[in-house]
């Protein structure tokens, strides 16, 4: 990457040289013919401009085919099959007007070429021609605009309607961390400035707040499927932003408020290890990490697929792998594993 990198450069430094020459040289004045394009370049440039077009549409085509498999699975979250088909009518009708502008742009530059005696036509104008390439892209915008708006209005609707989970995600330089409401579902108050290391009050809970006792502070994301999810994010020291991929899903965490996302996860980690195209990546991943290990390189242990929680914004040096894993699981074994962990009383409790 360095290498290539490194020659982009060069190549870009030379291409910058030999322009200043060639202004310079324009600069002196003369009129040599040689600089005048004569029918033979035009004709060239005019076949270079069809193999750029046959170039972009190979490329395209080659992208799709090499890269189409590192796409996210369907999504794993009940907002998200809208986010998607609109992700995707937004790619396919930009993907269908770029190759006809392309071809229209490309073919035209070809066809009127610069000839020894033709003559530029001067076309004022056509009201017909404005008004249709106004009109269409009048409509469509808006119908994707107005479609946008109330899909984002649905999603952005947070309300405390069918009993959500209340989680709070918080984020520090460079790792993130998970608090429940506890057996009331109710989150404690928290401020940074209550954060007691000593104690290993690390999200600055309010110890003297009754709510808070019985919230459940972890490092790993269990949430149960079907059920709604009101996320509410800090963070302690920059900018970050919670980023679920695979539930379409990302919020700013910003010092100093309170921002909140919400969404109702509906395929459990168990159910996605099952989807085919789930299936397809960890087969091709494992197939390269076996070759690893035979050489005895690192990063070589089988991976196994799980949701998971970034950061995707750049908060620092270790921003790349500020990660939480995530895992969906029935309410049953959801409760089990809520049942094992330590409440914040008990934790301060046991500090004393
Ligand atoms: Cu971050």
């Amino acid at each position: 990457m360095t290498t290539l990198l490194t020659l982009t450069v060069l190549i870009l430094v030379a291409v910058a040289i030999w322009q200043m020459t060639k202004i310079f040289e324009l600069s002196q004045l003369r009129t040599e013919t040689a600089q005048i394009a004569n029918d033979k370049d035009n004709k060239n440039n005019g076949y270079l401009m069809l193999v750029f077009l046959v170039f972009i549409y190979g490329i395209t085509i080659f992208s799709f085919w090499k890269y189409g498999k590192f796409l996210l699975p369907e999504s794993s979250s009940a907002h998200g099959a809208e986010y998607d088909s609109l992700m995707l009518w937004s790619f396919v009708i930009i993907f269908i007007v770029q190759t006809i502008t392309q071809f229209l742009l490309h073919y035209y530059a070809y066809k009127y070429k610069g000839k020894k005696g033709k003559k530029a036509l001067f076309f004022a104008d056509n009201n017909m021609l404005e008004a249709i390439w106004t009109i269409i892209p009048v409509i469509v915008l808006a119908g994707l605009i107005l479609w946008g708006l109330y899909t984002w209005t649905d999603i952005m609707d947070i309300n405390d309607d069918d009993d959500p989970l209340v989680v709070e995600l918080y984020a520090q330089q460079f790792n993130w961390t998970a608090r429940y409401g506890g057996a009331d579902n109710v989150l404690g108050g928290a401020n940074v400035r209550m954060i007691d290391i000593d104690k290993a009050n690390v999200l600055g809970l309010d110890e003297g707040d009754s709510y808070a006792s019985d919230d459940v502070i972890v490092k790993e994301l269990h949430l149960p499927v079907g059920r709604k999810v009101n996320f509410k994010f800090r963070s302690q020291d920059v900018l970050h932003s919670a980023y679920f991929p695979h539930f379409r899903a990302q919020m700013n965490c910003v010092p100093g408020m309170t921002t909140e996302f919400s969404f109702t996860p509906i395929t459990t980690t168990a159910e996605i290890r099952q989807n085919p195209d789930v299936i397809d990546k960890v087969e091709r991943t494992n197939k390269i990490r076996a070759e690893r290990a035979a050489n005895g390189e690192p990063n070589s242990d089988p991976w196994e697929y799980d949701y998971i929680l970034l950061c995707n914004k750049i908060c620092g040096k270790s921003h790349y792998n500020m990660q939480m894993k995530i895992i969906v699981e029935t309410e049953e074994e959801y409760n089990e594993w809520m049942k094992t962990q330590r409440t914040f009383g008990q934790t301060m409790a046991s500090m004393q």
